[in-house]
């Protein structure tokens, strides 16, 4: 914490450290979302925490900053409020795990409020006239000033994990920042605005690149998978689900030319990838020993081990062969 001389000398760059800061936070947090996979969930885990410090460790000077305007609008106390629900939230998720208070999760709060902030944050950025660097800005002083900051908050990071891992107790904690969950009680869990479909499991059938399959020839061809599934909301569970391998489902000749493997649920909710990971998806009847809950994806769901809970497609309607590459898709689903 700075001292009141150095305080008092909060401005342009207290300003311009905070922008950079937050918008870091803001894109490492997306890439947090983005990572399946332990190295570079890993990678933007660190970033994420680390610029988090970031802001936490500025909180001092931005306030002498607020304190010396004459004014600050209302639209202006909303984003300090969002903003530190979110840095709040985050340190919740990461201090007390994985929890459900009132319907909400810390992790669906903290995405929440920095979405919700977004508007008011570009419109306090934009609104005030441009900042230019200055010559003082590359000084040898301030350098120094920026080079004993970062080390500061790299410090901090040890620490504050050290201290978050004391309160959590047992609670396991993996790379993406999620705590473990029973895998005999998986939660329902829904992206956005998804609706559960209740389906006739016996009816059913799965379209794969043409391929009419049922439940029950799916369970034909199964066995047990080891998988974590990993939702963004802040949780994981490691399950064995009863599953058959996609790559085995459609004959090669089918993929000549293909790109990328759409996988659509009956909701509308779709994910596409590329056709190489065909022998990495799997197509579930199963988890657990029991057949899916209507919640979790009855009769068939995807199960795709390397990446985060959103690519794992509930009540799979079909599986269709494209030659669209599978990064045309948002990155991130819509409903
Ligand atoms: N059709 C559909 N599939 C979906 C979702 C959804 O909203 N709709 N949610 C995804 C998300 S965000 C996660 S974490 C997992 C959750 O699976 P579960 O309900 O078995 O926990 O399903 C994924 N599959
Ligand atoms: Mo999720």
């Amino acid at each position: 914490m700075g001292c009141p001389q150095t305080l008092r000398r909060a401005g342009r760059r207290t300003n311009a450290a905070l922008l950079l800061v937050c918008l870091g936070a803001f894109l490492t947090g997306w890439l947090a979302f983005a990572a399946g996979t332990p190295v570079p969930a890993t990678v933007a885990t660190v970033a994420h925490g680390l610029l988090a410090l970031g802001v936490v460790a500025l909180v001092p000077w931005k306030s002498a900053i607020v304190g010396r305007a004459a004014s600050v609008p209302l639209a202006g106390w909303v984003l300090i409020v969002l903003i530190l629900l979110c840095l709040g939230a985050g340190f919740v998720q990461l201090f007390r795990g994985f929890g459900v208070l009132a319907g909400v999760s810390p992790i669906q709060v903290h995405v929440g409020a920095a979405l919700l902030a977004v508007p008011l944050f570009s419109w306090h950025v934009l609104h005030r006239r441009p900042q230019r660097l200055r010559r003082a800005d590359l000084s040898r002083r301030a350098l120094l000033r920026t080079g004993a900051f970062a080390l500061g908050v790299a410090a901090a990071y040890p620490l504050t994990l050290l201290a978050a891992g004391g309160t959590r107790g047992d609670k396991g904690r993996v790379a993406t920042g999620s705590g473990a969950l029973d895998p005999d009680r998986i939660p329902a869990t829904t992206w956005l605005l998804d609706r559960v479909p209740h389906l006739d499991g016996d009816a059913h059938r799965v379209d794969v690149v043409g391929r009419s399959l049922g439940p029950a020839e799916l369970e034909q061809m199964s066995v047990p998978v080891r998988a974590r599934l990993d939702c963004t909301s802040g949780w994981y569970a490691d399950a064995t689900w009863t599953a058959a391998r996609l790559s085995d489902l459609i004959p090669a000749d089918r993929l000549v030319g293909v790109a990328s493997l759409e996988v659509t649920s009956v909701t509308g909710y779709t994910r596409r990838f590329p056709v190489a990971e065909a022998s990495a998806l799997w197509l579930a009847t199963g988890c657990q020993g029991r057949r899916l809950s209507a919640g979790t994806g009855a009769p068939v769901r995807l199960v795709a081990p390397h990446r985060r809970g959103f690519w794992w497609v509930k009540w799979v309607a079909s599986v269709r062969a494209s030659p669209s590459p599978a990064w045309a898709q948002p990155p991130f689903p819509l409903q």
